[in-house]
């Protein structure tokens, strides 16, 4: 399948060593055979996040919020990294100031070697305590009972962040530090609607960065970026570090 070759100006920043963000979303893991959330068949179809991905949700019901994260728990230790991930990884080898902020929560980036790295959402694969507020690694395919229960007695809860949650904060400001000093940034696989997160690429826009969309679809950042590359990242990706080698 052919795609749109990036311009000679986006080839150029990709060989510089000025400063890159690159902004992913559920769309980078979709060739990994994850769903993402506002595709048809995503994981909101049938689903209304108000019932799974809140506090109150889980108040009301952490039983049913565990099963929705337990099935992606289950769905993400089958996935393994795409060639997106790897070419993202690869990205940060370049020795030029690089931050990957994800907004993902599937870990398959860390799993393809990014280091350099914030997560803006938490992680599907870390619990923490309602009650003595311990966080640590769970990386259990399938957790058995639910909701699963801290030796202090409470209830754990999947260390993720849930609309009406604040993000974390060091990371979010790690993410914003590195949008209004990069020079290039790469949004790949967003649909660019939820916030704060969504607010990066403008602010990397707002300091003069050259911001690129990887998307198959159109978003609402489409019109502003500098350049769009429509496509699927797991082969524009790979495409574009080859054409800036
Ligand atoms: C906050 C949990 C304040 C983790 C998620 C009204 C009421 C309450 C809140 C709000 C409101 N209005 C606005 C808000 C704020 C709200 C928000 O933005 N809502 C939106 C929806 C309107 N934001 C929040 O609540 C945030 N917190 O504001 O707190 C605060 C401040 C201080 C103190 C206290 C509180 C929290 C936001 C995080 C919410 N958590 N999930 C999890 O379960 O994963 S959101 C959920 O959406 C995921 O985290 C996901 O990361 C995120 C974004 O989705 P995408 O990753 O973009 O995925 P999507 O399916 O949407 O799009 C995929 C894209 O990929 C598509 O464009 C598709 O075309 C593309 N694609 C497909 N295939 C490919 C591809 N691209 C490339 N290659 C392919 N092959
Ligand atoms: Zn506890």
């Amino acid at each position: 399948m052919s795609h749109p070759a990036p311009s000679p100006r986006l080839v150029a920043l990709l060989r510089e060593r000025t400063p890159l963000l690159v902004l992913t979303g559920a769309g980078v893991s979709r060739e990994s055979g994850i769903a993402t959330f506002r595709e048809a068949g995503g994981l909101w179809e049938g689903v209304d996040p108000a019932e799974v991905a809140t506090p109150e949700a889980f108040a009301r019901d952490p039983r049913r919020v565990w099963c929705f994260y337990d099935a992606r728990r289950r769905q993400g230790a089958q996935a393994s990294p795409n060639p997106a991930h790897r070419a993202i990884a690869s990205l940060e080898e370049t020795g030029r100031p690089f931050l990957l902020a994800t907004q993902n929560v599937d870990g398959l980036h860390e799993r393809a070697g990014s280091r350099a790295m914030v997560r803006l959402h938490g992680s599907l694969w870390r619990v923490r305590c309602t009650g003595c507020g311990d966080e640590w690694e769970d990386d259990r395919p399938a957790i058995d009972p639910l909701p699963p229960a801290c030796a202090c007695g409470a209830i754990l809860r999947p260390a993720v962040v849930w609309f009406g949650e604040a993000l974390p904060q060091q990371a979010f400001a790690q993410a914003q530090a590195m949008a209004r000093r990069a020079s290039l940034c790469l949004v790949v696989g967003t649909s660019a609607v939820v916030y704060p997160a969504a607010a990066l690429p403008e602010a990397a826009l707002a300091a003069g960065a050259y911001v690129v969309e990887i998307n198959p679809e159109p978003t609402p950042l489409s019109p502003f970026a500098s350049e769009v590359l429509a496509g699927p990242a797991g082969e524009i990706l790979p495409a574009l570090l080859e054409a800036a080698a």
